[in-house]
């Protein structure tokens, strides 16, 4: 097991006081902070091999394309896929449209289902429903069990052989559940329906294997773990990114072009058009390699401990309720919560004079609210924790929120 203390060191921004506070930094669903080693790898890039990569035999250009590549391979070893098989997006967002358009649009027809679930971030929401209406298919939703995760009896009821398409999120960025995608993708399969699972808070949190999940496509982002923004991933099985068509046209997709037809690239380059995030994709392959060191097992039983002794603290308060399970098992250490009185943002203002950033709302996830009940009130504050987190900035979270107690 890692030092959590030791840890911290290698991130500089936790060393700075906001509103002459020590800062608490809670809002790790949104965006984690970045390691010295990350920042100085995209410094290394500019300063010592930056040149367009895939286009030149100079030797900057083969030195950059060379990282480049090598940052695929680090991407494709850490979830076990194979090197074709991992595409670089700008984000999460991005990975869930490239397959909504490519894949979605192209296959889908009238009278076909798409399934969803109602603890979906509107990135793997909305583009489900402009392929329901461009195509004219149905959009369904698959509720919550009593542990606030996707309900499976629910999901073998909803399922047909209509369903073309399960996408479901692996951790919803509210509630904190840990789905069973394992067997959302066994039922899905079952019902030749592919899946697309939205890893955006899973792939920061555990050890993810694409070939034991059997899972279709699997999004995710580098700014959730450790790595720099505008770099995200979709991995596609092979068999399947091979039949389709690009996302986006232009440079680097192309392998040759006629005048009034062109051939694709091979994979992954097929869906990489123009000159791609190279700087950020050689980072976030350094937040990679820093997450492996540290252990993924690791990193998993440092939250869970997190995940534990927050929801301990937690209890002491009177005025305040956890949207969300009340047990660490199956559960990451991402908290919603509210107020009997006082208003998510006014929560989070108060914490922000205290030094601790949370965020407050609806976090992208409007139907989620409406289908707790939530949207009327405003939404929940929510608490997000990460690997350098500690236990004494939850001592001081709760003791806190104590001051606000019966208000
Ligand atoms: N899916 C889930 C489950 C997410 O939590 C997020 C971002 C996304 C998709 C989109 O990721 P992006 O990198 O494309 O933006 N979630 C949040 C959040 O909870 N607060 O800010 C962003």
């Amino acid at each position: 097991m890692f030092d959590v203390y030791k840890l911290r060191e290698e991130f500089p921004i936790l060393k700075r006081k906001i509103n002459g506070k020590n800062l608490i930094y809670f809002d790790n669903a949104a965006s984690t902070q970045k390691p010295r080693r990350v920042i100085e790898k995209i410094k290394e890039v500019y300063e010592n091999f930056y040149a367009n990569v895939h286009r030149g035999i100079h030797t900057l250009s083969q030195e950059a394309s060379e990282e480049y590549e090598n940052a695929h391979k680090i991407v494709a070893d850490f979830i076990n896929a194979d090197f074709e098989e991992v595409i670089f997006t700008r984000n999460t967002t991005e990975s869930i449209n490239l397959v909504a358009y490519s894949y979605a649009l192209n296959n889908l027809k009238k009278d076909d289902e798409i399934l969803i679930s109602v603890m979906e971030h509107h990135s793997n929401l909305v583009p489900w429903q402009f392929v329901s209406k461009k195509v004219g298919c149905k959009l369904k939703y698959v509720g919550l069990n009593e542990n606030f995760e996707v309900d499976l009896e629910d999901l073998k009821e909803k399922i047909s052989p209509k369903t073309k398409i399960v996408s479901i999120t692996h951790i919803s960025n509210v509630l904190g559940s840990i789905n069973d995608i394992k067997e959302i993708i066994k039922i899905a399969h079952e019902n030749e329906a592919i899946v697309i699972i939205d890893a955006a808070q899973s792939a920061p949190h555990l050890k993810l294997d694409v070939k034991k999940l059997d899972v279709d496509f699997l999004a995710f982002s580098s700014h959730k773990m450790l790595g720099p923004t505008g770099i995200g991933v979709l991995y596609g099985k092979k068999e399947i990114l091979e039949e389709m068509e690009p996302f986006i046209f232009g440079g680097d997709m192309i392998s040759d072009v006629d005048f009034y037809s062109a051939i694709w690239n091979k994979l992954p380059w097929k869906f990489e058009a123009g000159t791609p995030n190279i700087a950020d994709a050689i980072g976030f392959a350094e937040a990679i390699k820093f997450l492996e060191e540290l252990k993924m097992e690791n990193v998993e039983k440092y939250l869970n401990e997190l995940t534990k002794y927050f929801l301990e603290k937690f209890r002491e308060l009177k005025s305040f309720r956890i949207v969300g399970k009340l047990d660490e098992k199956n559960r990451a250490p991402i908290f919603s919560f509210v107020h009997e009185n006082l208003k998510a943002h006014e929560v989070a203002k108060i914490l922000d004079l205290e030094g601790i950033m949370i965020r407050s709302g609806f976090h992208c996830a409007h139907p989620l609210m409406r289908y707790l009940n939530l949207y009327d009130v405003g939404g929940t504050a929510r608490a997000s924790l990460y690997i350098y987190n500690t236990k004494e900035e939850i001592d001081y979270f709760v003791e806190v929120l104590k001051k606000l107690e019966n208000k």
